[in-house]
């Protein structure tokens, strides 16, 4: 195909995409759905009578709050100034208003820090150090101006999982980054590239999500295990940052692909981080999946723009 042709063929399938998803956008948003297509008054009849508002997918998705079951995220500050290693401390404070001070292991650590910015640039998984106060304290990688989304992911020593989300701003030129096309193979850096395979992703149904690592071209036999597994998979929700837990298949230290089982709540597009640790070193493959009539316009977009962010 000659280039113009290419480019042709597309924009139109881009026009029919679009087209697609503006169908779809009533029948894949829960708290619009009424099976009627009258989006706008029905809705919010719904929403007033406080029904169909809480359909799956909805509710109490991790990460989009900075409380949950009395349990709330409290930074020492909101806003940081720009750094390759900029301290950051937070507090967890509890139902009873004083800092919580006792957790429970979880993937061999009492407390994990996701922060990424809003874009899905500049993604870290740290695990801060906690204080006899309650006090958790680390060092972030704020070298890019922009406003970030901190995922606090850990389970109170009663028990109680939870993922609660906080945002951190760091003053400076903000380059927004569109969301990267979906493609099936990444690199992860120092040789190593990564392909992700998995069936036609849906929403609401457990979606088997399978990665094989190859470094130099020689597919990587027996990453080693990392938190407990034999990878780390963190997956974000493109809008809103919703934040998926992710499910390990399989015992550490297994031959053959790194899977896991992802529950997507919605369509949309979802940006995804596996993390391995391979020769000791840890290792993170970004990923693009679009599940069920997702808009692509965002990636689209980056496609135009080509490598335009790419520093
Ligand atoms: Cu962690």
């Amino acid at each position: 195909m000659s280039a113009p042709v290419r480019i042709a063929a597309f924009a139109v399938g881009l026009a029919l995409l679009f087209t697609a998803a503006t169908v779809a956008g009533g029948a894949v948003d829960p708290d619009v759905d009424d099976g009627s297509g009258e989006h706008g008054t029905k809705s919010e009849e719904s929403a007033m009578n406080g029904h169909e508002t809480m359909s799956a997918g909805t509710e109490a998705l991790p990460g989009l709050a900075t409380s949950q079951a009395g349990y709330r995220i409290v930074p020492a500050a909101t806003t940081a100034p720009a750094g390759p290693r900029t301290p950051y401390e937070f507090t967890i404070v509890g139902p009873d208003g004083e800092p919580l001070t006792e957790y429970a292991v979880e993937h061999e650590r009492r407390m994990h820090l996701i922060v990424v910015r809003r874009d899905f640039a500049g993604f870290q998984h740290v695990h801060p150090e906690l204080g006899a106060d309650g006090t958790w304290r680390v060092e972030l990688d704020t070298t890019l101006s922009g406003t970030y989304r901190v995922f606090a992911d850990f389970t109170s020593g009663d028990g109680e999982a939870m993922t609660l989300a906080t945002d951190l701003s760091v003053p400076g030129a903000f380059e927004p980054r569109p969301l990267p096309m979906p493609v099936r193979t990444v690199d992860a850096g120092d040789g190593y590239a990564v392909r992700i395979d998995s069936s036609e992703p849906e929403a609401g149904v457990a979606t088997r999500v399978e990665f094989t690592v190859r470094r130099n071209g020689e597919v990587v036999d027996g990453v080693q295990p990392y938190l407990g597994a034999d990878g780390h998979l963190v997956v974000l929700r493109e809008g809103d940052l919703a934040f998926l837990h992710a499910h390990p298949q399989g015992e550490p230290g297994g031959s053959g692909p790194i899977a896991f089982d992802v529950d997507y709540p919605s369509a949309g597009a979802y940006r995804m981080y596996l993390q391995f640790r391979h020769r000791g070193a840890i290792h993170t493959a970004a990923f693009t999946e679009l599940v069920g009539g997702a808009s692509p316009i965002a990636a689209a977009e980056h496609n135009d723009r080509g490598d335009d962010h790419a520093h």
